[in-house]
């Protein structure tokens, strides 16, 4: 790919990659999700990212939640199942990996992320999922993690197909060499804010250049990066980008981002590869947020607003 080079997405690229569904099917064809997600302080999170991955038509959504959380989600969505997580005071702690592990085997698409918090515990939990701990306790950053992982066994846990976001990304920030090392190619999705942290990289510099770093850092972590906001963009390893061809202020509120990070997973979960999945994945919700804006208005479009819109964008698309 000519540097420089990258195309505007449009419908007939979409519906190229809108997965089939066969008059046959049954639930398990369209794959399973499972969304790492939630605290105390952010419930919300988690429902916004299950619900929007069954919206563009996973078979089966599973919330893994702190399990103080669980009584607060479970009386409001009767069409997603649980995996209940060990928790302190409504944060993840590193004794949830091995549990998680266990349950999501079999799962076809995997979030991380949405309203884990940065706190220490919740952290830990995820630095324990990539084997990242023992490098940061030993202090072993930079270049010195090569040796690290020379000397390390393989990772102890499999995790299905990644789509990391928020907090996700936050904790691994904090080993940023390790971000080449996750399972892939995951999907990245982080806004502006959370690239800046992932990168090392000041805010303006990345909204200077927005495509040039996205596909500089897919090609250097070997993963799908969307990078967030007006016409978001997505790189990938191979140095194909994609810009969504959406400026939206209506989509500029809290839990758009959560949503995005569950409709991606919804469509790798039915078996698109991860630069096909989080390139339909941005339309549609560019789409579903072209609808809010137009029936609701560009300002008091909530996440939620998104959801019901996203399979309408989909059957839109003829
Ligand atoms: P500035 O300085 O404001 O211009 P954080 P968060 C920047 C959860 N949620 N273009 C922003 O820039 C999330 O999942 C839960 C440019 C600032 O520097 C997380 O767990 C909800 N810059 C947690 O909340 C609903 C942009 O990024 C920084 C940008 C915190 O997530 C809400 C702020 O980002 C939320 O999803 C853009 N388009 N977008 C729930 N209902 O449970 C962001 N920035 O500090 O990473 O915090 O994104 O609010
Ligand atoms: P987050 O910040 O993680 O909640 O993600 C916000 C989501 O809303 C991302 O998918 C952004 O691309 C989208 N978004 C936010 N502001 C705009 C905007 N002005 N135009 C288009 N999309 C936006
Ligand atoms: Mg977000």
């Amino acid at each position: 790919v000519p540097e420089g080079a990258f195309e505007v997405m449009d419908a007939a690229m979409a519906r190229t990659w809108r997965p089939p569904r066969p008059a046959d099917a049954h639930k398990n064809t369209f794959g399973k999700v499972a969304v790492v997600a939630g605290s105390t302080n952010y419930p919300g999170a988690p429902g916004l990212a299950a619900h929007a991955a069954a919206r563009v038509g996973a078979g089966w959504v599973t919330l893994a939640i702190p399990r103080t959380i669980y009584p607060v989600l479970a009386a409001r969505t009767a069409e997603i199942t649980y995996i209940l997580l060990p928790d302190e005071l409504g944060v993840l702690i590193p004794d949830a990996v091995e549990v998680l592990a266990k349950a999501v085997e079999g799962y076809a698409a995997m979030v991380l992320g949405p309203g884990l918090t940065q706190e220490k515990e919740a952290v830990a939990f995820v630095h324990r999922m990539f084997g990242m701990e023992r490098a940061l306790k030993r202090g072993r950053l930079g270049f010195q993690i090569e040796t690290e992982a020379a000397e390390a066994p393989s990772p102890a846990f499999s995790w299905p197909p990644l789509i990391v976001d928020a907090d996700g990304l936050n904790a691994i920030a904090q080993a940023r060499e390790w971000a080449a090392r996750l399972p892939g190619p995951a999907i990245l999705t982080p806004h502006p804010g959370e690239m800046a942290r992932l990168t090392g990289l000041e805010k303006g510099a990345i909204e200077a250049d927005r495509l040039g770093i996205a596909r500089q850092f897919a090609q250097a972590w070997g993963h799908v990066v969307v990078l967030k906001g007006a016409f978001t963009v997505v790189a990938a390893p191979d140095g194909r980008v994609l810009v969504m061809p959406f400026a939206n202020p209506a989509m500029a509120t809290a839990g758009t981002g959560d949503v995005l990070a569950g409709a991606i997973a919804g469509l790798r979960a039915q078996g698109l590869g991860p630069f096909e999945a989080a390139a339909l994945g941005a339309y549609l919700h560019g789409l579903a947020g072209e609808r809010a804006r137009a029936e609701i208005g560009e300002a008091g479009v909530t996440a939620g607003d998104l959801i019901p819109r996203l399979p309408m964008a989909l059957r839109a698309l003829g």
